[in-house]
């Protein structure tokens, strides 16, 4: 009997080695490990062995399914991750050769990055970063700008007040007040940020969108000074082809004031776009930070960042920036 299990076993170590496939070791599982293998039928021997011969018979039949167990559970293993099993057609547990899914990158949103360019080319001309928080009071937001009690832009209708005398900023302009309240001059500072206005959304306005304030501060300031960096900023970032022209208008906050308008298309058109405002810094604004407007003379710009960024990227519609189409994003 101890016979036949030594030649069953070494049958079995035999067909196992010579298995090639994942095919051919499922037919050897079903041989001899299966619920009608040759294992199995070994059991049936222990009923005609001598009293003597079943102990070691029965240890003998277990340490064979032991065995066998084992060596197949190893061949399995060494088939997964061979040319055998790829063969079978299953291919194998773990390619380490497959090309990997490459992770998708995210990227900074067109505006942060016209603001990025923006801030740069500021500061080849001098300028350094100033910041000022988005929800304000009505002191940085008008009355230190020289806009009274009465005046309509301080309509609840026309801003986002969040309590009696605290609203969404409308304007960076309230980084200039925050600058010059702890700052002595002389002063060259950009301050980009976010500023919120209820206006009706189309291709060229939004109810949220941000701007670049600018303030240079010293004794004598020109308006001559204000436009030679208002042209050649417009000249360096949309290149010396742009059309450009400073047109005379109204700000409680400077005197003169102007805007600065660009050609760009807009819809189907090209025609001029109103880019921001700008001036020379109204004495009463000297005064309510307490800066002596004999001697310090000054000049301030706000611009429209969304519209900088569709006129260098010929993005026609404001509202594209903003409905979060990652094809149209991830042009930029
Ligand atoms: C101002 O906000 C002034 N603070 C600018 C200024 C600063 C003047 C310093 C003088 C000295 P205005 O309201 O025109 O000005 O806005 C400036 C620019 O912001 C506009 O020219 C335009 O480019 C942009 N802008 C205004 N409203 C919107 C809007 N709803 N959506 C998108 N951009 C807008």
């Amino acid at each position: 009997m101890l016979d036949r299990l030594e030649q069953l076993e070494q049958q079995a170590t035999a067909e196992l080695k010579a298995v090639g496939d994942a095919d051919a070791l499922e037919q050897f599982r079903i041989r001899y490990l299966g619920a009608k293998g040759q294992l199995k039928a070994a059991m049936s021997w222990l009923k005609d062995a001598s009293k003597e011969d079943k102990p070691k018979l029965g240890q003998g039949l277990n340490a064979l399914k032991k065995k066998l167990e084992a060596a197949f559970e190893a061949r399995q293993s060494e088939l997964g991750s061979s040319a055998g099993a790829k063969a079978s057609g299953r291919g194998p547990m773990l390619d380490v050769t497959e090309p990997g899914l490459a992770p998708t990158m995210g990227r900074a949103h067109v505006i942060e990055q016209v603001m990025a360019q923006l801030i740069e080319v500021f500061a080849r001309m001098g300028f350094d970063v100033a910041e000022g928080p988005e929800l304000e009071d009505e002191r940085h937001n008008f009355v230190a700008l020289n806009i009274p009690m009465q005046h309509p832009a301080r309509d609840p209708l026309d801003n986002f007040y969040v309590d009696d005398s605290h609203l969404l900023r409308t304007q960076t302009s309230t980084i200039q007040i925050r600058v010059m309240e702890h700052t002595q001059p002389p002063i060259r500072i950009v301050a980009p940020g976010r500023v919120y206005r209820p206006d009706t959304h189309d291709a060229t306005h939004s109810s949220m969108f941000h701007q670049i304030e600018g303030l240079y501060v010293d004794r004598k300031v020109s308006m001559v000074d204000l436009k030679t960096t208002l042209i050649n900023f417009a000249h360096a970032f949309f290149g010396e082809e742009a059309e450009v022209r400073l047109r005379p208008s109204y700000f409680p906050f400077t005197e003169p004031s102007a805007e600065l308008d660009i050609k760009m298309q807009v819809k189907d058109t090209w025609d001029w776009v109103e880019l921001g405002g700008c001036g020379m810094v109204d004495p009463a604004v000297f005064e309510a930070v307490g800066y002596d407007p004999d001697e310090w003379t000054g000049f301030a710009f706000g611009l429209g960042v969304e519209r900088i960024a569709m006129r260098r990227y010929g993005i026609s519609d404001i509202r594209w920036l903003y409905e979060n189409d990652v094809r149209f994003l991830k042009q930029f």
